[in-house]
């Protein structure tokens, strides 16, 4: 009845304030391959950041293994990974995109 559906209806808001949707860290992997420069113009192009801080987070990469990109909603982080493969198998270089759960 009204009574219940306004009680299912209260848990349900309940539980979306409680429990925002998942966010996704997007990763770019160090590879042996890639040029320094074409990983610095992925950050630029798909991560949005200046030239200066791409310098720095590609290094990050290069000389830790991986470094975090951006944190995304699910949809937004698996377009992310998508694109970015995509374009650095179109150019020919190894790079690899990959997301998890922040
Ligand atoms: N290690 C690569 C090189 O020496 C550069 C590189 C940096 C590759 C970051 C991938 O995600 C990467 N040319």
């Amino acid at each position: 009845d009204q009574h219940q559906q306004g009680a299912v209806h209260d848990r349900e808001s309940e539980k979306q304030k409680l429990q925002p949707p998942p966010m996704y860290k997007v990763i770019l992997n160090n590879d042996d391959y890639t040029p320094m420069d074409f990983v610095i113009e992925v950050l630029i192009k798909f991560f949005r950041m200046d030239e200066e801080r791409a310098t720095d987070t590609m290094l990050t990469i290069h000389y830790k293994g991986q470094a975090v990109c951006g944190v995304y909603s699910a949809e937004v982080a698996e377009t992310k990974v998508v694109q970015v493969n995509q374009y650095a198998r179109e150019h020919q270089h190894p790079l690899l995109c990959t997301m998890e759960q922040a």
